[in-house]
């Protein structure tokens, strides 16, 4: 079925719990480039060929670069209204779980509390080595150093191949198998888990709405399907939601 805002202004509404999941689409009007096609691309490298342990183990200085460069760029980016709305939502549903796949750090930046950052985020750092991990906003040397033990640090993210933080892929289940309404906003769905976890909440139940600027692999089995830029979308979905 096509997109009903009223229709699914309505099941929000009266959804006792609502999952969103997001992915980088909904930071594309913030000014992050989204992961995959034109955009992913970096000094000719693909995002998707530089986000994976063994890229850094080959070459870590590239990889590092592509992290500077991005916290860089991502450090100058504000949220966007997107981000915004799903703060609103937040703030009218009793019930509610943002879980996100982007590791910009804008949905925390723009409020979101009740917030699951999946892949990890760009502001985090870990040793290779021993159990060193922080929260680091500041500009970082070329190969940053574990201050602890001395060898490399690495970005605090999920690369492929990587297992998500142990109780994170847990919590996301056991929120989305009880979800009366899920969203899927701004994400190709190319990437396992999150590109499943629409078929769990289906399964159990919920109703499911995609919002994406195009159709996505999943859009076809999704019970509404909005096309447009979430920055446009979602601030409708959310205005008067709890008159
Ligand atoms: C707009 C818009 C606007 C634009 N408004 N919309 C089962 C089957 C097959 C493979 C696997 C499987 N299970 C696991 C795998 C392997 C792998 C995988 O999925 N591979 C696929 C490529 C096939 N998955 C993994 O490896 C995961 N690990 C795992 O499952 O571990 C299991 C394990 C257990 C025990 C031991 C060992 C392992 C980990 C996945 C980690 C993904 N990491 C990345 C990098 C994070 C760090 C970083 O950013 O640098 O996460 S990859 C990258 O893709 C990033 C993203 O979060 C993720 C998803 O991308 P997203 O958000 O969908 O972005 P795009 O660019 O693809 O799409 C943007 C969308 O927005 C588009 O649709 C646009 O149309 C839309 N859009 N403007 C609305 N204004
Ligand atoms: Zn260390």
């Amino acid at each position: 079925m096509q997109g009903n805002m009223e229709m699914i202004k309505a099941i929000l509404a009266g959804g006792k719990k609502v999952v969103a999941l997001t992915g980088a689409g909904i930071s594309a009007e913030s000014g992050v480039p989204t992961f995959r096609g034109r955009e992913g691309l970096w000094k000719n490298h693909h995002a998707e060929d530089l986000a994976r342990p063994d890229a850094f183990e080959a070459k870590p200085e590239l990889v590092w670069e592509f992290y500077n460069w991005r916290r860089d760029l991502v450090k100058k980016c504000e949220p966007n209204p997107a981000h915004l709305a799903l703060v609103e939502l937040e703030l009218q549903l009793p019930n509610f779980l943002l879980i996100t796949q982007n590791v910009d750090g804008l949905h925390a930046k723009a409020g979101s509390r009740k917030l699951l950052e999946m892949h990890g985020s760009l502001w985090r750092l870990k040793c290779t080595t021993c159990t060193h991990a922080r929260e680091d906003f500041s500009e970082l040397p070329e190969l940053p150093e574990c201050p602890v033990c001395g060898h490399l640090l690495r970005p605090g993210v999920v690369w492929f191949g990587e297992p998500l933080v142990p109780g994170v892929l847990k919590l996301a289940i056991s929120q989305i198998a009880a979800a009366d309404v899920f969203l899927s906003i701004g994400t190709s769905n190319m990437v396992q888990p999150a590109a499943s976890f629409y078929q769990l909440a289906k399964d159990h139940g919920a109703v499911t709405v995609e919002i994406n600027l195009e159709p996505t692999p999943n859009t076809g089995f999704m019970d509404f399907a909005l096309h447009g830029k979430a920055a446009d979308i979602l601030p409708k979905l959310v205005t008067g939601l709890s008159e």
